[in-house]
């Protein structure tokens, strides 16, 4: 099944689709990219995730696999001859799970609403705060899973590839939502993973240029933003 056709619809900015494109670079595959225009979604995107109509969503064959958080381990077993993205022991697999759902709900579903949030709304210094300490919080599940430097250990995997668009976020997290990371001090463990994520070949192919994504990010607030 692994020889079908394999293509992703996907925008360049977007984080979820990085996690997409990081699994298929990690495991060898060649695909190809379908830039979607999420202000006219195609009728692709709207048939193969009537659900949520959102990217990314990959295509392998006639199968579609929506959302980043199914589409990384479906990668992993469907490729299964690369290494994995899951530890074989149920705990370790449970746990990388865990830091994966951690890393979506607390670290960017937090980010893009403060982002969002508009200066002087107290919600966004709340968002700032809860970011900062949920940053110590992933320092602690680093450590817990022995991370060097990845949660998965020598290469990536599930946890990792969910919190690595945050290495090409963070300077647009930063800037327009003001967020704040702790030091390499407080958190020596996150900062040695976004040094090693930076140097991951796949995401020289992943990650957009930091420039362009500040630029089209501030495009799109102001396109989506109320009056
Ligand atoms: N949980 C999803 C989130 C995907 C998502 O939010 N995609 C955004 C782009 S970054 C989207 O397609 N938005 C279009 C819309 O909301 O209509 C994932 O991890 O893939």
């Amino acid at each position: 099944m692994a020889t079908e056709s394999v293509k992703l619809l996907s925008v360049r900015a977007s984080p979820y689709a990085m996690r997409a494109i990081l699994a298929l670079e990690a495991k060898g595959v060649k695909y190809e990219i379908i830039e979607e225009d999420l202000s006219a979604k195609s009728q692709l995107l709207l048939e193969s995730n009537p659900v949520y109509k959102k990217i990314p969503v990959l295509l392998h064959g006639e199968k579609a696999i929506p959302d980043s958080l199914f589409i990384v381990p479906y990668v992993d077993e469907a490729w299964p001859e690369h290494a994995a993205f899951f530890p074989k022991d149920p705990y370790g697999r449970a746990m990388t799970n865990f830091w994966g759902d951690f890393i979506d709900k607390k670290i960017f579903q937090l980010a893009v609403s403060t982002m969002k949030t508009k200066k002087g709304d107290p919600n966004k210094e709340a968002g700032v705060s809860e970011l900062y300490e949920n940053f110590l919080t992933l320092e602690n599940g680093f450590t817990k899973l022995d991370a060097k430097p990845f949660f998965n250990g020598a290469t990536i995997g599930y946890a990792d590839i969910c919190l690595a668009p945050l290495a090409a976020w963070l300077p647009v997290f930063v800037e327009l939502a003001g967020i704040r990371v702790p030091t390499a001090e407080k958190a020596p463990k996150l900062h040695k993973f976004l040094s090693a994520i930076r140097e991951h070949p796949a995401t020289k192919v992943a990650f957009p240029d930091p420039d362009k994504l500040l630029a089209y990010v501030i495009l799109h607030l102001k396109k989506t933003s109320q009056p």
